[in-house]
């Protein structure tokens, strides 16, 4: 049940925002997702569709949306259709939602526009008679499963019955209202952002040599849960040579003594993410290696903030910020200023297309920034100008696996001519943390 804190009204900008984009006449087709079933009769824990979500504030599952924008008949412009709650599925599931509530936090109206979901495929099959272009939401993400998309199984059903109707994907409409954010929205990511900085803070206070990396994980979980908030994707704790696998999840190593563990977590609140990155010695003080690659990383994250101005775009940034990391790598020995003149010329020599700077890439393998909001990867293009007030992330990171080395550092920015780091609450400096990981526990 949504303990909602967030009005209606921002909603309804959501849908007025998606309606004007969309062409005239069309219909908008959105659903809020499967409850996903993980094994023998289990499921997972339910979370609805971001673009379902941005547009209703509904986190009940089995509800639809359509909206009609140009429609002559009014009742006709935005319905939202729900489970109809029975007695035995209440006793079993839970409490479900009534029209009435439904309407309370999505804004639409009661009277004609909330309707059991049983009405919902007749009421299409009326309102596409005339073939308008049809909105819907297909997977953008490639190794996101079509067939397990409740919107793209619905599509097959639609073009069966309706085999000449033109579809346009809901993405090129929402994905660029989504990027630019409400302050309603910035609320809920300050929030979430507040959350995953108390988190840190007992991280540095509990973590100790021996500690299994699941103990330190624990620690995240409890400040999350105490704080409403689950996380916005799973959460990555590898101590020593585990921080060098990038996607590192299983968190079941003990951390030990001399080792960094390089810390990937963020509270989602309100479905909104929110999206860090710490590295932090286990025995409470870096070594003189550690400290210097860690500040070499973090002077490359520093200059990297101010670049996220409107008219830039990620890609450049990133371009920027693998020179600099690069210029780093050679004060930290990693190869020569001769090493990368040797490699320039070998791929002007060469026909095969070389990877553009194998030598940084070797040592930091992924993208500076992406955007964040309902998804911690939101959606949108790294060459799209960035625009004031969106939210992006910043980092910068160097893994050195032969030196047991994995080293990130991430924060929030919202896009500005200031750009405002979102999370400058959180420490990051090296003295700031060991002073942090030298106090004692709660
Ligand atoms: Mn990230």
């Amino acid at each position: 049940m949504k303990n909602s804190k967030i009005s209606a009204g921002l909603y309804k900008k959501n849908r007025e925002k998606i309606c004007s984009s969309a062409e005239k006449n069309s219909v908008i087709i959105v659903h809020s997702g499967y409850q996903y079933p993980r094994n023998a009769d289990q499921f997972y824990k339910y979370r609805p569709h971001s673009d379902f979500y941005y547009l209703t504030g509904i986190e009940q599952e089995k509800s639809i949306l359509v909206m009609c924008p140009g429609h002559p008949d009014e009742k006709y412009r935005e319905i939202l259709y729900i489970l109809r709650p029975d007695e035995k599925m209440q006793i079993w599931e839970g409490y479900k939602l009534t029209r009435e509530e439904a309407s309370g936090i999505s804004g639409i109206n009661e009277i004609n526009e909330i309707k059991w979901g049983n009405e919902f495929e007749n009421d299409v099959d009326f309102l596409v008679k005339n073939k308008p272009p049809v909105y819907l939401n297909m997977p953008e993400k490639q190794n996101c499963e079509p067939v397990l998309s409740q919107d793209f199984n619905y599509s097959k059903i639609l073009f069966e019955k309706h085999p000449l109707l033109r579809s346009i994907r809901l993405s090129t409409i929402t994905t660029p209202n989504r990027l630019i954010k409400e302050y309603e929205e910035l609320a809920l990511i300050k929030k979430a952002v507040e959350v995953t900085g108390e988190a840190f803070k007992r991280v540095c206070r509990t973590t100790k040599p021996e500690m299994f990396e699941y103990e330190i994980e624990a620690e995240i979980n409890y400040v999350f849960s105490k704080n409403g908030c689950g996380h916005a994707y799973l959460p990555i704790v590898a101590s020593g040579a585990n921080a060098c696998v990038l996607h590192y999840i299983t968190n079941r190593e003990k951390c030990k003594k001399g080792d960094l563990v390089l810390l990937d977590f963020g509270a989602e609140f309100e479905n909104y993410a929110s999206d860090c990155s710490r590295t932090i010695p286990v025995s409470g003080k870096f070594t003189k290696r550690q400290k210097d690659c860690y500040n070499a990383v973090l002077r490359v994250f520093r200059k990297t903030v101010p670049l996220f101005v409107p008219g830039n775009t990620i890609n450049k940034i990133n371009q920027q910020v693998k020179q600099w990391l690069g210029e780093e790598m050679i004060g930290l020995g990693l190869f020569t200023s001769e090493d990368v003149k040797k490699q320039s010329s070998l791929a002007e020599a060469s026909e095969d297309n070389i990877p553009e700077n194998p030598l940084v890439t070797k040592y930091f393998m992924h993208g500076v920034s992406h955007f964040m909001g309902l998804d911690v990867h939101d959606p949108g293009s790294k060459d799209e100008p960035l625009k004031k007030g969106m939210v992006v992330t910043c980092e910068p990171g160097l893994y050195i696996k032969e030196e047991g080395i994995g080293i990130r550092i991430e924060n929030n920015i919202l896009v500005d001519e200031m750009p405002v780091d979102l999370m400058a609450g959180i420490p990051i400096g090296v003295e700031e943390v060991e002073r942090m990981m030298g106090k004692s526990g709660d």
